[in-house]
């Protein structure tokens, strides 16, 4: 049985997609990131780096964290979900530099456009534009590759999909913009079919089973915005 620490950030949603695409059984533990529960020390031990997605695959006592280990880790405990032909290294290396390419581009950069654009304690032009731009250029990258074929890796629906469909249902968002996908069309597209799925439904219905803390007060910042403590007067 899966054990499965999650909140309704993009991150966590990627893996609840999986799960519930695969049908796999799991248990699901709420992590209230604005109470501070990832710094619980049972949750820092599963991972050092103190944020969620982390699962516990008791069957094969393993623990896994940051969504795209755990994509490619179930992905190929199950064998679902894959490109065919995996065992070819070019499809592999494929497969590879699109999962890596959504884990250390689009998501950070799309986080801090956020980030900055709605969450930020001191406004701030330059760094708004920054990562609106950044994040821009590598949805475009995303949307152009679409735009070639039906899902980021080919003519199936993979991990890969999974792993951008977590920050792309957040582009309008993201960008202020309720008419965002004009600009990404094939993101638009697919973001559509995966919404339309019934995994998507359970996802979302696993989400709301339990209001996590909203907003942005004072314990909010204190666990999310570490960074706050250096401005303050010693
Ligand atoms: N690279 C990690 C990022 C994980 C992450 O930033 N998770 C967010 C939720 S989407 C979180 O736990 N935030 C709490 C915090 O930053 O303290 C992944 O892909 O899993």
């Amino acid at each position: 049985m899966i054990t499965f620490y999650y909140n309704d950030g993009p991150n966590p949603m990627k893996v609840a997609l999986f799960l519930e695409e695969a049908g796999l059984a799991y248990t699901p533990v709420a992590v209230d990131t604005r109470r501070g529960d990832q710094f619980k020390p049972e949750m820092v031990a599963l991972n050092p780096n103190a944020k969620v997605p982390v699962i516990v695959d008791g069957d094969a006592r393993a623990s896994v964290f940051d969504s795209t280990a755990i994509l490619l880790y179930l992905g190929e405990m199950t064998g679902k979900f894959l490109p065919a032909s995996l065992d070819d290294p070019r499809v592999r290396g494929e497969m590879l530099s699109w999962l890596l390419f959504v884990a250390s581009g689009v998501g950070p950069f799309s986080g801090q456009a956020v980030h900055f654009r709605h969450y930020v304690l001191a406004p701030d032009p330059y760094s708004v534009n920054r990562y609106d731009c950044e994040a821009d250029r590598h949805w475009m990258i995303v949307d152009a590759r679409l735009g070639r074929q039906p899902y980021l890796l080919g003519e199936t629906y993979t991990i890969a999909d999974m792993s951008v469909w977590g920050w792309a249902r957040l582009i309008p968002h993201m960008f202020d913009d309720k008419n965002a996908f004009s600009r990404y069309p094939n993101i638009g597209r697919l973001v559509g079919e995966i919404n339309a799925r019934p995994a998507v439904d359970r996802v979302e219905a696993l989400m709301g089973s339990r209001p996590f803390k909203a907003g942005n007060d004072a314990e909010a910042q204190r666990y999310l915005y570490p960074q706050l403590a250096r401005l303050r007067p010693t």
